[in-house]
């Protein structure tokens, strides 16, 4: 290797220059099997009866799904920005869940890409078989740190004792603290310092597993969120560029982001609107914030969904271009444009 290769993974914010990212992939996507309190925790009511094992996702939205994640594709390539996708699975022969979320496996800090330790059994083998040779090229590519998750081979203890508990009673999550779990998309990075969240499939000790594997010089703060169906934190704050943060005022507070240090001097705004939920094609996996879950390409550019009119008006007060495009099919089997990505090289990371 070539010390003068650069780096193939460097990002450690949201907003930077996007130079190289992960689009997912939907073919083949299933309803996630988990135990059903995870899915009443978690999941809208209404579809709760379609979390089975071995249950498809509608194949016209998968179809569909898979449209816009290339029309994403084309998009980001004009601007110049590199885009890896991942290996297409089955994901009902597996009994896994998808290969369009990928920002929930992975995350890069710095120049080190960190593989999460998921809570859900559906989700163990999801790295390994959609991201696999993305994280090969990678490291062929130039110099850089991939820390891999442990794995539970066989029997898992995460649910035990927590199935049955009564709502009154601690723990109030889905999971207990008998292992590290995270979720990487319960993390947002602001250069330094991330923020999370705890969650329904994010733990104690996953935090503190998280901070035994970020670079040097990196810290992990956990943000306070009122929300007892919390999976994911990409729907309650989104940084849209330096400076400039939206947040869910349902779940979290001015108050509670300004302890955190980092965004002292932010323009911190509660999202103004109400979003209206859809049901055609329906929001299977998340609640209607996700129009929140946007994609910054840059400090002035963020793609939005096309249908989210409201939101795409709101950032231009910013002297932000939103750059609208559909993705309606994949936010129904679980996440829009932040959810379907990873940023892997951004253009400044903090030093
Ligand atoms: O709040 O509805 C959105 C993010 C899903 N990965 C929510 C979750």
């Amino acid at each position: 290797m070539p010390s003068t290769a650069l780096p193939s993974v460097q990002a450690d914010n949201e907003w930077s220059q996007l130079r190289a990212v992960i689009v997912g992939r939907a073919a083949n996507s299933c309803f996630p099997s988990e135990p059903p309190h995870m899915i009443k925790a978690t999941m809208p009511e209404q579809y709760h009866e379609k979390f089975q094992p071995k249950s498809r996702f509608p194949q016209d939205v998968l179809h569909k799904a898979d449209a816009e994640l290339d029309q994403l594709v084309n998009v980001l390539a004009q601007e110049g920005i590199k885009v890896y996708r991942p290996n297409n699975v089955d994901w009902y022969e597996v009994g896994g869940y998808t290969g369009s979320m990928p920002r929930d496996g992975l995350v890069a800090v710095g120049n080190t890409i960190i593989e999460a330790p998921f809570s859900w059994r559906s989700r163990r083998c999801e790295v390994d078989l959609a991201y696999g040779n993305i994280l090969a090229e990678l490291a062929k590519e130039g110099p850089l740190t991939i820390v891999r998750a442990p794995k539970i081979l066989d029997a898992d203890t995460i649910y035990n004792g927590i199935e049955n508990h009564e709502k009154e009673k601690e723990p109030v999550w889905a999971i207990n603290n008998s292992r590290p779990a995270f979720d990487a998309a319960d993390f947002m990075r602001f250069g330094k310092v991330l923020i999370g969240q705890y969650s329904n499939v994010t733990n104690h000790k996953g935090v503190e597993y998280l901070r035994a594997c970020v670079p040097d010089g990196y810290t992990v703060e956990m943000l306070e969120v009122d929300d007892p169906h919390a999976m994911h934190i990409d729907a309650t704050i989104l940084p849209l560029k330096r400076g400039l943060l939206v947040y869910n005022p349902l779940r979290t507070s001015e108050t509670a982001l300004r302890r955190h240090s980092v965004l002292q001097d932010w323009d911190l705004r509660a999202y103004p609107f109400v979003p209206k939920m859809r049901d055609d094609p329906p929001l299977f996996m998340t609640s209607e914030w996700l129009c929140m879950n946007v994609l910054s390409i840059s400090e002035s550019k963020v793609i939005v969904e096309e249908k989210d009119v409201e939101f795409a008006e709101w950032v231009k007060q910013f002297g932000i271009q939103p750059i609208p495009l559909p993705l309606q099919h994949v936010n129904s089997i679980g996440g829009s444009f932040h959810c379907a990505t990873v940023d892997l090289v951004r253009h400044d990371v903090s030093v």
